[in-house]
C-alpha cells in the first residue's frame, strides 16, 4: 500500500488550503473544502475495510452513500493543513445508512468534520444532479468579497452584473453568475439546504455577510472560479469610492460570452 502523504489528492489539499491562507481569505478555522475521491484510487493509499470509527452526520446524504471525501477539519485551520494534514484532514466515507460518516483516515486527535458539512454534502448531491463531473465544494472568506458585501445590494443580478464589469474575463469564467443568500446563522442542515438550492443554479454561492462557496470539477477549477470573483470584487473595492470614467458595457459583455461560446444569463444583463 502506497504511502497517503504522498496521495496527489492530500497533496492537492495541502496546497490549496496553505494557498488560501496565504491570500489571506481563510483566517483562523475560516473556510472549509471537500473533494469527492474516486475510491479506486483511495484504495491504492487505504485500506477501505477499516474504519476507524464512525461520525453521525446529522443529516440524511443518500445519494452519497459509499461516496469517499477528504474534508477538512472542524476548528482547524487552513495554516496548519501542510504541516500537519493526518490532524487537519481526514477521509470519511458515507455509511449505508445515509447519516452516519465512516472515518478511514485523519482527524487523528479526536475531531471530525468541518462544521459545515451539510452545505458541502448537499451542495455536492444538488452539483452532482446537473454536473456528474462535480468533485470539490469550497468555502472561504475572501476579503474583497465579503467588504464588497457591505457596501453592494445583495441581489443576484446587480452582483453579478457589477462583478461582471469589473474585470473583461468575468463573464467568461463564471457565465451562470453568482447566487446570493443573505446573513444566515451557519453550521445547520438550514443554511446547508438553501445554499444546495442555489447550487441548483449557480456554482458560486455568496453568503452574505460571510463568504462565498464555489463548486467544480476539480480544485483548479473551483479555486479559480472564487479566485475570480475576489478579483473583481477587489477591483470594485479598489475603485467604488471614485467616479467611474469607463465601464465594461453589457453589449461587450455579451460579445465577450459570445466569443468564448458560453451559455451565461443573459437575464443577468441589460440588452
Ligand atoms: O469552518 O468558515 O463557516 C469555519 C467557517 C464556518
Ligand atoms: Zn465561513
Amino acid at each position: 500500500m502506497k504511502d497517503i502523504l504522498t496521495a496527489p489528492f492530500v497533496k492537492e489539499m495541502k496546497n490549496t488550503t496553505a494557498n488560501m491562507y496565504r491570500l489571506g481569505w481563510d483566517e483562523r478555522n475560516g473556510g472549509n473544502i471537500s473533494y469527492m475521491l474516486d475510491e479506486s484510487e483511495v484504495a491504492e493509499y487505504l485500506d477501505l475495510s477499516q474504519v476507524i470509527r464512525t461520525i453521525p452526520t446529522g443529516f440524511d446524504a443518500k445519494p452519497l452513500i459509499g461516496k469517499i471525501f477528504i474534508v477538512t477539519g472542524t476548528g482547524k485551520y487552513f495554516k496548519n493543513v501542510q504541516d500537519d494534514p493526518e490532524n487537519n484532514l481526514g477521509i470519511i466515507r458515507i455509511a449505508a445508512d445515509g447519516t452516519t460518516a465512516e472515518l478511514l483516515w485523519g482527524y487523528k486527535d479526536g475531531g471530525k468534520f468541518t462544521s459545515e458539512l451539510p452545505a458541502h454534502l448537499m451542495s455536492h448531491m444538488a452539483r452532482l444532479k446537473v454536473d456528474p463531473e462535480n468533485r470539490v465544494v469550497m468555502h472561504s472568506h475572501p476579503t474583497n468579497t465579503l467588504a464588497m458585501n457591505f457596501v453592494h445590494e445583495l441581489d443576484e443580478k446587480k452582483l453579478t452584473h457589477t462583478l461582471w464589469e469589473m474585470c473583461t474575463e468575468c463573464i467568461v469564467v463564471f457565465p451562470d453568475g453568482v447566487g446570493v443568500l443573505p446573513w444566515m446563522l451557519c453550521g445547520n442542515n438550514q443554511i446547508g439546504q438553501a445554499t444546495a438550492k442555489k447550487m441548483e443554479e449557480f456554482r458560486l454561492v455568496i453568503w452574505g455577510m460571510h463568504g462565498i462557496y464555489g463548486a467544480g470539477k476539480t480544485m483548479d477549477e473551483t479555486f479559480g472560479l472564487i479566485e475570480t470573483v475576489e478579483k473583481a470584487a477587489q477591483i470594485y473595492m479598489l475603485t467604488a469610492h471614485m467616479p467611474r470614467i469607463n465601464t465594461i458595457k453589457d453589449s461587450e459583455m455579451m460579445e465577450l460570452a459570445e466569443a468564448f461560446g458560453v451559455e451565461y444569463r443573459k437575464d443577468f444583463l441589460d440588452l
